[in-house]
């Protein structure tokens, strides 16, 4: 009777892991967004992106009602002098992560329909080259000065 009890379980466990393959195994940790002042029109938003599976997977692009663009970015050093470009995807090796930080990659805000104010939430979507995707809410946070400059290289 115990064992059939135990069995049972085992098979309800096992469907429910197989529905969460189904997208991507993808988890999103410690989510934020840059809080600006009233009126700056672009933003940034970080998240460190771990990759459970076996295989590599990219995140292609991501989506928020607070902007009008939203951008996959990244900071290169050019010359001593950091700049920021655009990125057509962002790797996830097979079962790593890749933290999305100030001064490195990040999703970028532009074209900001609402003011970010510290202590709010946004929504945003992430998708991903297996198809799959990613909604998320992110805090809305101040971020150390220094930390927080952030022009455009076109
Ligand atoms: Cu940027």
């Amino acid at each position: 009777m115990i064992k059939t009890l135990i069995s049972r379980a085992c098979i309800i466990g096992t469907l429910g892991l197989t529905a969460i393959h189904a997208s991507a195994d993808v988890t999103i940790e410690n989510p934020y967004a840059r809080a600006v002042p009233p009126g700056q029109v672009n933003s940034a938003s970080f998240m460190v992106i771990h990759n459970t599976d076996s295989k590599a997977v990219s995140l292609l692009s991501a989506s928020s009602s607070v902007a009008e663009t939203v951008e996959l970015h990244n900071h290169i050093n050019e010359d001593g002098i950091m700049k920021m470009r655009q990125v057509d995807q962002i790797k996830l090796p097979a079962e790593g992560k890749v933290s999305l930080q100030p001064g490195g990659y990040h999703v970028m805000l532009i074209g900001l329909k609402q003011d970010l104010v510290e202590g709010t939430e946004i929504d945003m979507t992430l998708t991903f080259s297996d198809g799959s995707n990613q909604q998320l809410m992110l805090p809305v946070q101040k971020i150390m000065a220094g930390m927080t400059e952030h022009k455009h290289h076109h």
